[in-house]
């Protein structure tokens, strides 16, 4: 029998065909101009050898091989639930009783699915919440630089995660779009939370149409579609900062800066304005200062500059810029520049972040809330920014400097992961794996037998969303979408909420956890909220059951005509409608982060130049800039086992893009399996060469799961291709203290010994236990 299932997740909704309990097929979604193929993955993902059918424990931690022993190595021993939350209660008993709850790491930092009930991180957390508190974690991987920076800047996160100026402003009156980092078509491929609609690549294409000339400003041509017909200025990555310095100051030098914004929107720019002329520290940022760093011609800095001033333009940087050592300036010189040209709240014009970093930004539409969980409370009120994990392992007792406050490190004993995978999303994994035996005992929730599942002492299988109910939904999204349970759960697998629930039970809170809730139960609430929500904003949602009989909800559209422009009323009345900043307008100069006295982020932007890149004394021994973006075959490790990653690797490998030059310098040849290293890791990789690379520059996605050719032993080469064996674990500065990904170089050799396989997607050594 066949029956055809609504679904959803973060790379799109579809139905799920099912025969015989199996997801065997997926249909798109009806109402999707652009479903993407990441869909097609779902079946392989569902079923995959690597799904965990059990609870587990790790053997050395049955032994008492705990604090610091490193993880990875040992046999798995399985257990029953029983057994698993009965350790569960007693160990988290113990540690709140011996350390206090800030000895128990609960940030789980991740993506975990799509439906806003059975959200992994959200369980957690509120299970440890309401046992006590944790020690949690603040702002994201993807942007956690920018979302401290910009609310000093210009008050507002919004620039950054949306409401943006949308793409309907922009095709009607810009006629100039300079994206640094571009505008990749493979990011619009996801969005958190579920994409009902991949428009995005359909607004791009429209407003190119309408006239906007794209400028792509990346060391990758493929940053930006052919059919936008963009102008590729190539950049050596990390230098954004002074290329966006030798503008302002090109725009100084012409006497095109638009004075009375700068007078009457702004402040600081007496501050800024020497140092780009030199006055302040003898360094004019001239288009001849900035060549030799960036790589990119000065003629080509100034004429980019003049066609800003003279025509309605809107700037644009990719997330990724801020993934980097000192990550803030080019994000804070962006906006620099945007008021230089008094753009900012000009219609379609202006200045706004990750146009090219996920389905929805931009799109068009009514302000309407997502359906979301009740907000979590944690007692205890201590985080870290989410990306000094290792650093919090390392240093107990120590203080961490974050945007101007000084965090006292707790001593971890337990870290619990519920919808993350910190060996998926952390640089530097050799430093981590070191760190993480610092923990007693280290619990994760997962579906498959995932990096961080492998380093885990306790495993806990959880379902995947198709084997449970749940209601996908997205502020950047103008679809609500039901999510039938298409199979009963696999194996030994249970819900998140539910193991849960079974370990707030044996430490007498199940009620207060559920709320007396089952999942039917919860969804109804979870939507009743949504629906009042939604009522005084003008959208009278159906009744629950029309809407999960029917398996979506089109949120209405705004009007044809309709667009909207950030900072629009603050651009027409500053004093009227000013900025969320101490002073009210644009902070050129921040006497707030000047009071840090962070010399890695002083009063206003400037170029620091990245501890690695191209023009750093260690290009010497590892002279390639490698590039860790988004993977175009999956989201992050998610649907690594399915078909569409797996057809694009070399060998089983991740493919490494390599310019023809670079490739040649070390006798490579397309297909070529190579070693790829620097001082603190190695990782295999298979080469494809692109000749829109910019030479002395490579690029791995993210994604590939860490297979370290010994496991355990965090210097083993990674066979499989995971770039964050490389990467650095330096944060951005202390005010963002955000990840530095993209600060990394890398030399690269041709791999001449025998390829060993990869056991990524097979399961970990399990010894059955003796009866
Ligand atoms: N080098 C480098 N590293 C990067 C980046 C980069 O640009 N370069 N980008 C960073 C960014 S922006 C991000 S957002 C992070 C992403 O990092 P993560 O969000 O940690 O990556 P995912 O692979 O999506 O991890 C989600 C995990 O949740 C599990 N999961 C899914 N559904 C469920 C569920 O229902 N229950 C449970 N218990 N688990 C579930 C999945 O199997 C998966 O292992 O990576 C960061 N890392
Ligand atoms: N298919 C797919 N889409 C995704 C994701 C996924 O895993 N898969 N992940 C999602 C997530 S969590 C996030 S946060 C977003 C991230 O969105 P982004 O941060 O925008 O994505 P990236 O692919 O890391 O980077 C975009 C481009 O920036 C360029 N770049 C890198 N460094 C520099 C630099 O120093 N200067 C310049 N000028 N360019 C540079 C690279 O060439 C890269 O292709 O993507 C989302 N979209
Ligand atoms: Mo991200």
């Amino acid at each position: 029998m066949t029956e055809i299932k609504p679904h959803a997740a973060h790379w799109g909704y579809f139905d799920a065909v099912v025969e015989n309990g199996r997801v065997t097929g997926i249909r798109p979604f009806g109402p999707d101009p652009f479903p993407g193929a990441l869909i097609e993955s779902v079946p392989d993902a569902v079923h995959a050898a690597a799904r965990i059918d059990r609870p587990h424990v790790r053997k050395g931690w049955l032994e008492g091989r705990r604090r610091g022993h490193l993880r990875g190595g040992d046999p798995f021993v399985p257990v029953s639930w029983d057994q698993a939350t009965r350790l569960l209660a007693e160990e988290t008993a113990r540690v709140r009783a011996e350390h206090g709850p800030t000895a128990i790491y609960g940030g789980s930092y991740g993506w975990s699915s799509a439906g806003r009930y059975h959200h992994a991180k959200t369980q957690l957390q509120r299970f440890l919440g309401l046992g006590g508190g944790y020690t949690t974690s603040v702002t994201a991987y993807s942007y956690a630089t920018a979302q401290t920076l910009l609310p000093h800047i210009l008050g507002t996160n919004e620039v950054l995660l949306g409401r943006v100026t949308d793409w309907q402003a922009i095709a009607r009156h810009a006629k100039l779009m300079l994206c640094f980092g571009g505008l990749a078509a493979k990011n619009g491929l996801v969005n958190s939370g579920g994409a009902g609609r991949h428009d995005y690549m359909v607004l791009m294409r429209r407003a190119a149409a309408a006239g906007v000339r794209f400028v792509n400003i990346s060391p990758y041509k493929g940053d930006v579609e052919d059919e936008l017909g963009a102008e590729w200025v190539p950049i050596r990555p990390g230098t954004d900062a002074a290329m966006m310095l030798a503008m302002a100051q090109v725009l100084v030098e012409a006497g095109r800066e638009d004075r009375d914004f700068l007078a009457s929107h702004c402040t600081g720019w007496e501050r800024l304005r020497p140092y780009i002329t030199g006055e302040a520290d003898g360094t004019p940022k001239t288009p001849d200062w900035a060549a030799p760093i960036t790589g990119v011609p000065a003629e080509t800095i100034r004429r980019l500059a003049l066609e800003c001033a003279a025509k309605p333009t809107m700037l644009t940087a990719a997330w990724s810029l801020q993934r980097a050592d000192y990550g803030e300036q080019p994000y804070w010189m962006l906006i620099a520049l945007a008021a230089m040209l008094g753009a900012i709240g000009k219609p379609g014009q202006g200045v706004a972040f990750g146009y090219g970093s996920i389905n929805g930004m931009g799109t068009p539409r009514k302000e309407l809330p997502a359906v979301s969980s009740p907000p979590i409370r944690n007692p205890v009120g201590l985080y870290i920014p989410v990306a000094r994990v290792t650093e919090m392992l390392e240093r107990p007792g120590e203080v961490l400097q974050y945007n101007g406050r000084d965090i006292v490190l707790p001593d971890i004993r337990i870290i619990w992961w519920a919808g993350g995978n910190p060996f998926h999303h952390h640089q530097d994994l050799p430093r981590l794996q070191r760190a993480w035996a610092r923990a007693e005992t280290i619990v994760v929730q997962e579906p498959w037998w995932t990096a961080v599942a492998r380093h885990a002492d306790i495993v806990l299988p959880a379902t995947t969303t198709l084997e449970r109910n749940d209601i996908a939904s997205s502020s950047r999204d103008r679809f609500v979408r039901a999510m039938h349970q298409a199979i009963p759960p696999l194996a030994q697998a249970r819900n998140d909420a539910d193991m849960l629930a079974d370990v707030a039970d044996a430490l007498g809170y199940r009620d207060r956890f559920t709320e007396q809730r089952d999942e039917g139960a919860w969804l109804r609430h979870l939507y009743e909220r949504w629906r009042q929500a939604c009522a005084p904003r003008g959208f009278q949602a159906p009744s629950f059951e029309a809407f999960w009989a029917a398996g979506h909800i089109e949120v209405p559209d705004i009007a044809p005509g309709e667009e909207y422009t950030q900072f629009a009323d603050f651009a027409a009345a500053p004093a009227a409608a000013p900025l969320n900043t101490p002073t009210g307008k644009v902070e050129l100069f921040s006497e707030t982060i000047a009071s840090f006295g962070y010399d890695d982020c002083p009063g206003h932007p400037v170029w620091i130049a990245p501890r690695e890149w191209l023009g750093a004394e260690l290009a010497k021994d590892y002279p390639l800039h490698l590039l860790s973006f988004q993977p175009a075959t999956r989201l992050h490790g998610q649907l690594d086992t399915g078909r569409v990653a797996n057809a694009d690797k070399i060998q089983g490998r991740e493919p490494i893009h390599l310019n023809a030059a670079d490739a040649a310098a070390r006798g490579l040849r397309d297909g070529d399996i190579v070693r790829v290293f620097n001082a603190r890791g190695a990782c295999l990789g298979g080469v494809r060469i692109k000749p829109d690379m910019l030479p002395g520059v490579c690029a791995m996605a993210t994604g590939a799961w860490y297979n370290p050719a010994t496991p355990g032993d965090p210097d083993a080469t990674c066979l499989h291709g995971n770039p964050n064996v490389l990467t650095a674990d330096i944060g951005t500065s202390r005010l963002g203290q955000g990840p530095s990904a993209q600060s990394c170089l890398v030399q690269v050799e041709k791999w001449t010994g025998p390829l060993p396989p990869v056991t990524a997607h097979v399961p970990p050594r399990v010894e059955e236990p003796v009866a």
